[in-house]
């Protein structure tokens, strides 16, 4: 059985990483949509760039939860049949063990430069304008996927969603494009789908299965489910 599984913010919001859309989900008051634009960044690329080093300096606080552990449990026992996307720009699916993770809306742990348009690895501020360790262009922008822009790894994550048996969503709103679509897309395609969030979601009504209740709680419980079944 191949399994594509969807991570959103509240896979992590149980480790203390606030969501987008959840009643304290703002930053400094703003909605995410007015800062996670590539026009807000032309306009204010401090205020955007302080968003991004706050969270960025914020990840050594947090750790994995039981819900990133269970899934790299799932994706160890299950070798290469988990294909595990997350919309999560945080990296706390790989310190909870997982290995093969696709970030579609990019990491916070990277830098683009718009320069020459390396991704280099980066783990302090980038709103001193610090030159890029390639081109040494003052042109470093978070590696991150805004609103306007094409996800990273659209194609790999289509072909997955075409052969995969069962879909899981995780700790998802259903409200961002193209990731709420995935659900449709992999249905359509033959498999069956499951949405395992803390309420409902705006795309509850369109999977097979839902589970309510917090990740750290329905994801361990769900993946000891799972290899029970493949073992019994
Ligand atoms: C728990 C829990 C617990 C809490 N346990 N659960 C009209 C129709 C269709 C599309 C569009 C449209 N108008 C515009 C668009 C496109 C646009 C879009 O979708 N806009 C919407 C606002 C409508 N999308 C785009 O522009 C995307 N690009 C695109 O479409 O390109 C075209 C293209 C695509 C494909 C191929 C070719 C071309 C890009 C979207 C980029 C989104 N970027 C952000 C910021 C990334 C960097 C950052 O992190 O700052 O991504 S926005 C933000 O939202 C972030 C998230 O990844 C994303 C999704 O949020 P998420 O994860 O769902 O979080 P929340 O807070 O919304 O929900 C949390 C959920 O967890 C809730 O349900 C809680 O209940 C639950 N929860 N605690 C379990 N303990």
């Amino acid at each position: 059985m191949r399994i594509v599984i969807l991570t959103g913010a509240g896979v992590s919001a149980e480790s203390g990483v606030p969501t987008f859309r959840d009643a304290d989900g703002l930053w400094e008051g703003h909605h995410v949509e007015d800062v996670a634009t590539p026009e807000a960044f032309e306009r204010q690329p401090g205020v955007v760039h302080r968003f991004y080093d706050e969270r960025r300096a914020a990840l050594s606080l947090v750790d994995p939860n039981p819900a990133h552990v269970a899934l790299s449990r799932l994706q160890a026992a299950w070798a290469d049949d988990v294909f595990l996307v997350t919309q999560n720009i945080d990296d706390l699916h790989e310190r909870g063990g997982s290995v093969h993770v696709h970030h579609m809306h990019g990491e916070l742990r990277s830098a683009l430069c718009r320069g020459c348009g390396d991704h280099v690895r980066w783990l302090t501020d980038l709103a001193d304008y610090p030159p890029c360790p390639g081109c040494h262009a003052t042109e470093l922008r978070p590696d991150v996927v805004w609103f306007g822009e094409i996800p990273y790894g659209m194609d790999l994550i289509q072909m997955q969603l075409q052969r995969c048996d069962l879909f899981v969503s995780i700790g998802t709103s259903g409200a961002v494009y193209p990731a709420a679509g995935f659900v449709q897309f992999a249905a359509a395609h033959g498999a069956r789908t499951l949405e395992l969030n803390l309420d409902r979601s705006e795309g509850t009504s369109l999977f097979d299965e839902a589970r309510h209740g917090p990740a750290g709680r329905l994801v361990p419980a769900w993946v000891d489910e799972l290899l029970a079944d493949i073992s019994g």
